[in-house]
C-alpha cells in the first residue's frame, strides 16, 4: 500500500514536468496580452500549421483596471476574483479558444496569478474588468470570496508590510510582493478557492499553468494545491494526464530561495539561461560564442529536464524582473533572431517564443519610463485586434516575433530534430560556432566581426539541404541559401559577418 502511495505520488509529481504537447510539437508562444478571439484565430491560421505546441495567455481571471489615463499591461497580475473576464475577452470567448486551439492540436497554458490579489493601494469599487465590487482598504472580494482572515498580514514581520528584503525567506514568503495582498495559501479555504479556479480551466480544456510568483509561495503550499487538480479533458488529452505547470521563480543565485525547492513540484523558469545568453550574445565581460560548449547544465543552469527557458519575459524585455540589461529582445532584432535560434537548436529544457506588441520605449539613466505600457489599444482602453499584413507580419503594434521567418523555422526545426543528442560541436575560439542533433539537423553562426568560411562536419546524410534562416524550403525549391552535404557528411559554410541573418540552419525535413 505504501508503495503504492508512493508511487501514485512520484507519477502526480512526474507527470507536472511533462507539457502534453501533441504530434512532436516542442515549443511554446506567450502572445502576451493578445485577445482571445485573436489567439483563437491563430491557432487555425498559423500556430497549428506551423508546429507550435502551444500558448502561455495572459491571466484570464479578473483583475484591477488601473487608469491612469492609460491603462498600464501590469493591471492584469492584480487579480479582484477567478470570474473570467479580462482585457483579452470574457468567458466565452476564452472557451471558444480553447477548444478551436486544441481542436488543432495547440495547448494552452493559463498564467495563474495566485499569491495575491491586487495592491493595497487599489481603493474600493467596481474598477475591475468584471465591474465586480472589492474593497483593497478592507481587504474584502466578495466574488471569490476571500475577507481580511484569508490574508497573510498577521504572519508579515516587516514594517512596511512589504517584502523588504530577500535574505529573509519568510518576508518574502509572507509579506506583500510590492504591496500586493499576500493570500494565505497556508489555509484549506484559500487552497481551496485557488484549485476550483484551476480545475475550473482545466475541465476547460487547458493543458497545463504558468504558476507566477512561486518564490513567493511555500513550496508546501504549492504542492497542496497541485495536489487538487483535476486530469486533463480526456476529450483531447489521454486519460490520466496531469496539468503541465511551470513556475516562475526567479533564481540568479545570491538568494536563500533556490529553484531546486520547486523541482518536485513541476518544471521551473531558468532565469539565467537568457541573462547568460544575452551577455555572451554581446560579448560583455569577455563572454564568447565558443563557451557554449557546455551550455546548460555545464553553466550551472537546473537540470534539463526541470527547465522552462526562454531568451526574454514580458517583464525583463522592460526591466522588470530579472536579467538586467543584458537580456535581447525584439528591439536588437538581429542579434535575438541569432539567440533564439541558438536556444531553439539547442536540446536543453522545455522552450517558450516570446510574442510581444511595441511601446515607446524611453529609457533615461538605464530605467525605461515607459515600462508600464499596455497593449496596442483603442481610445476607451480595449486591446487591438491583431491584424495581419499580406506579407505575414503582424500590424498595429503588434510584433509577433513568433511569425518571423527565422524564428517560425527554428521552432519547426526543434520539433524536427526532437530526441537527437548534442553533436558535431565546432568552434572558431571566438564566436563561429556550429552543433548539430545528431543527423536531423545542423546550425552554424558567425557572431565574430568577420566572415566564417569552413568545411565541417554535420552528421547529416549526404544531399542538396535548404538553409531555413535565408529562406525556406518551398515546394520543391529553396528560397534561400543552399548547402551541399557530401556523402561523407561534410560541408562547405560561408557566412559573411554583414549578412542579413549571420546563421544558416539545415535539418532532415529541408532536403531538396
Ligand atoms: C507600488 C509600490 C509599492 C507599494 C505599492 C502600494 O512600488 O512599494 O507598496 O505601490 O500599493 C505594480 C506597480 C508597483 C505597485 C504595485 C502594487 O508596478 O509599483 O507597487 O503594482 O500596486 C507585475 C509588474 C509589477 C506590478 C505587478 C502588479 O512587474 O510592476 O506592480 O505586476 O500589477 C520579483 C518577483 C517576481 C515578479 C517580478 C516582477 O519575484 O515574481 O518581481 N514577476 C511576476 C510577474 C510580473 C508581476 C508579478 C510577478 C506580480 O511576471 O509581471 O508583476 O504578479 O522578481
Ligand atoms: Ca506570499
Amino acid at each position: 500500500m505504501k508503495v503504492l502511495i508512493l508511487a501514485m505520488l512520484l507519477g502526480l509529481s512526474f507527470a507536472q514536468h511533462n507539457p502534453n504537447t501533441k504530434h512532436g510539437r516542442t515549443s511554446i508562444v506567450h502572445l502576451f496580452e493578445w485577445r482571445w478571439a485573436d489567439i483563437a484565430a491563430e491557432c487555425e491560421r498559423y500556430l497549428g500549421p506551423n508546429g507550435f505546441g502551444g500558448v502561455q495567455i495572459s491571466p484570464p481571471s479578473e483583475s484591477i483596471v488601473v487608469s491612469n489615463p492609460w491603462r498600464p499591461w501590469w493591471e492584469r497580475y492584480q487579480p479582484i476574483s477567478y470570474n473570467l473576464c479580462s482585457r483579452s475577452g470574457n468567458e466565452n470567448e476564452l472557451r471558444d479558444m480553447i477548444t478551436r486551439c486544441n481542436n488543432v492540436g495547440v495547448n494552452i497554458y493559463v498564467d495563474a496569478v495566485i499569491n495575491h490579489m491586487c495592491g493595497a493601494g487599489g481603493g474600493e469599487g467596481r474598477h475591475s474588468s468584471c465591474g465586480t465590487y472589492f474593497s483593497a482598504n478592507r481587504k474584502e472580494f466578495p466574488s471569490v470570496p476571500y475577507t481580511s482572515w484569508d490574508f497573510n498580514d498577521g504572519k508579515c514581520r516587516t514594517g512596511s508590510g512589504n517584502i523588504e528584503n530577500y535574505q529573509d525567506v519568510n518576508q518574502v514568503r509572507n509579506c506583500r510582493l510590492v504591496g500586493l495582498l499576500d493570500l494565505s495559501l497556508e489555509k484549506d479555504y484559500v487552497r481551496g478557492k485557488v484549485a476550483d479556479y484551476m480545475n475550473k480551466l482545466i475541465d476547460m480544456g487547458v493543458a497545463g499553468f504558468r504558476v507566477d510568483a512561486c518564490k513567493h509561495m511555500w513550496p508546501g503550499d504549492l504542492g497542496a494545491v497541485y495536489g487538487r487538480l483535476h486530469n486533463l479533458n480526456t476529450r483531447w488529452f489521454s486519460p490520466g494526464s496531469r496539468p503541465f505547470v511551470f513556475q516562475e521563480v526567479i533564481d540568479l543565485g545570491g538568494e536563500p530561495i533556490k529553484s531546486s525547492e520547486y523541482f518536485g513540484l513541476g518544471r521551473v523558469t531558468e532565469f539565467k539561461y537568457g541573462a547568460k545568453l544575452g551577455t555572451v550574445m554581446r560579448k560583455w565581460n569577455g563572454e564568447k560564442l565558443s563557451f557554449l560548449k557546455n551550455w546548460g547544465e555545464g553553466w550551472g543552469f537546473m537540470p534539463s529536464d526541470k527547465a522552462l527557458v526562454f531568451v526574454d519575459n514580458h517583464d525583463n524585455q522592460r526591466g522588470h524582473g530579472a536579467g538586467g540589461a543584458s537580456i535581447v529582445t525584439f528591439w536588437d532584432a538581429r542579434l535575438y533572431k541569432m539567440a533564439v535560434g541558438l536556444m531553439l537548436a539547442h536540446p536543453y529544457g522545455v522552450t517558450r517564443v516570446m510574442s510581444s506588441f511595441r511601446w515607446n520605449r524611453h529609457i533615461v539613466n538605464g530605467k525605461d519610463q515607459n515600462d508600464w505600457m499596455g497593449p496596442p489599444s483603442h481610445g476607451d482602453g480595449s486591446t487591438k485586434p491583431v491584424p495581419i499584413n499580406p506579407d505575414s507580419t503582424c500590424g498595429d503594434g503588434w510584433v509577433c516575433e513568433h511569425r518571423w521567418r527565422q524564428i517560425r523555422n527554428m521552432v519547426i526545426f526543434r520539433n524536427v530534430v526532437n530526441g537527437q543528442p548534442f553533436s558535431n560541436w565546432w568552434d572558431n575560439r571566438s564566436n563561429q560556432i556550429a552543433f548539430g542533433r545528431g543527423n536531423r539537423g545542423f546550425i552554424v553562426i558567425n557572431n565574430d566581426d568577420w566572415d566564417l568560411d569552413v568545411t565541417l562536419s554535420t552528421g547529416m546524410p549526404g544531399g542538396t539541404y535548404c538553409d531555413v534562416i535565408s529562406g525556406q524550403k518551398d515546394g520543391g525549391r529553396c528560397t534561400g541559401k543552399q548547402v551541399q552535404v557530401g556523402g561523407d557528411g561534410r560541408a562547405h559554410f560561408r557566412i559573411s559577418n554583414r549578412d542579413e541573418d549571420p546563421f544558416i540552419a539545415i535539418h532532415a525535413d529541408s532536403k531538396l
